[in-house]
């Protein structure tokens, strides 16, 4: 006997029983129900009695390395009708197999081959047009990709995006931070070498990508990279070259994707709010000001012009400066005086901000916002998501930098008093 079930609108699988009672229009055709194309499902026909539930995901292919190619001048560009049809021709992506058993509607929908505990995904490929570099994407291309998630996401039990490295780590960030009460995964990926190259790291970051938010309930934004899934406001590029490329210092793995794939129940982030809401506008007046030994009044001067509304400001270690340069301490305030967010973080890779040294003390003397342990990234595009809700007055911009929002942030205990 044929088992007959539908795709309902979040994803998951509806039987033949359900369907009877189901109050919305299908036509039905010897042994296949199909609903409407408007509704946005999927027909789905199976005649294994042991298939659990098919997962839907929709992977966005944003352009980077993952799907590049040589260009006519000899450097990489991404190559959209050339990554499908390797998604499509290479067992590892696409089974054939399965497509036949389910029947599948179009040449965007694949069929991963089932995973070692029976799981059965069915992805749909959505590329970007134009595809970037990385490189070449900012907060428009931030607040286009949280909206397709919002779009799509009764649809799918999870997104992933396919995007380049370089600024992986602020797309995941910014991507955290727009999207409030996720309930769903929704993954960041990408490769050092492309998917066309015979040594890559692009299937394997791609196939478990899938895998994860198909099959596992991480309701936040993520990043995989090289067998690991880490918060995506907690993670940071460290190796141009290396495959083991993201590194999320002060936060422990969401997942490992060994031998057996291993999700970090207790550290995944939980939401208050439970339905998805997406925010339009990030702030780009921020800017990123590393702190160095010779800096000169002026030069900060120059960095603090009137168009800056914040700035993460890295300092030395555990959140100092040098105390004894009175004339920068001095722009700094009159910055602060102004209105203008200045975060402090530390230029560490690893560890956050604390008190206990005179050259701390002084940045909160004159009215500095502590960052805490936040990375660059997390820091800077929370900055633009707080400074881009225009109502807030600057105290309440204050006290959400200063919080802990999307588990972007732990405050230590040896915190300084707080200005
Ligand atoms: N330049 C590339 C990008 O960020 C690097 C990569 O994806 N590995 O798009």
């Amino acid at each position: 006997m044929n088992l007959i079930r539908l795709w309902n609108k979040r994803g998951s699988i509806i039987n033949f029983d359900a369907i009877r009672n189901f109050n919305r229009p299908y036509v039905i055709v010897p042994d296949m129900f199909f609903l409407k194309k408007s509704t946005g499902c999927c027909p789905y026909v199976s005649d294994n009695k042991n298939i659990e539930e098919i997962k839907k995901v929709l992977v966005i292919y944003t352009g980077g390395t993952i799907g590049m190619t040589k260009n006519d001048y000899g450097v990489l560009t991404p190559a959209s009708n050339k990554f499908l049809q390797l998604l499509k021709d290479n067992p590892q992506t696409h089974s054939t197999h399965l497509a036949a058993v389910y029947g599948f509607v179009n040449e965007e929908q694949f069929f991963l081959p089932k995973t070692k505990n029976n799981c059965v995904i069915m992805y749909e490929l959505l590329q970007y047009d134009p595809l970037l570099d990385s490189c070449n994407m900012s907060s428009d291309n931030w607040i286009k990709m949280a909206c397709d998630v919002k779009k799509y996401y009764h649809m799918y039990n999870g997104t992933v995006f396919l995007h380049g490295t370089d600024t992986l780590a602020y797309t995941g960030s910014a991507l955290s931070f727009l999207l409030e009460g996720l309930q769903k995964p929704v993954i960041l990926t990408g490769s050092q070498i492309s998917i066309f190259e015979t040594r890559s790291d692009a299937l394997s970051n791609f196939i478990s990508s899938v895998i994860l938010a198909g099959c596992n309930n991480i309701p936040e934004v993520c990043i995989f990279f090289a067998n690991k899934l880490m918060r995506a406001n907690r993670t940071t590029k460290i190796s141009s070259s290396q495959f083991d490329a993201f590194h999320s210092p002060n936060y422990p793995l969401l997942a490992e994707t060994g031998a057996k794939l291993v999700v970090n129940q207790s550290s995944l982030w939980e939401s208050t709010k439970k339905s998805l809401q997406v925010q339009h506008s990030l702030n780009p007046n921020v800017i990123l000001l590393v702190l160095y030994p010779t800096i000169t009044a002026a030069v900060l001067n120059g960095f603090l012009n009137k168009s800056v509304a914040g700035v993460v400001m890295r300092t030395y270690g555990s959140g100092n400066m040098c105390s004894t340069c009175k004339e920068v301490i001095n722009v700094l305030e009159c910055a602060v005086s102004r209105e203008v967010l200045i975060v402090n973080i530390t230029q560490c890779l690893h560890g956050g901000i604390s008190a206990g040294y005179e050259t701390g003390e002084i940045l909160y003397t004159i009215g500095v916002t502590p960052g805490y342990d936040m990375t660059v990234e997390a820091a800077f595009t929370k900055l633009c998501y707080v400074l881009g809700f225009p109502e807030l007055s600057y105290q309440k911009r204050v006290n959400l930098m200063k919080e802990n929002i999307r588990g972007e942030l732990t405050k230590g205990e040896n915190i300084h008093k707080e200005g």
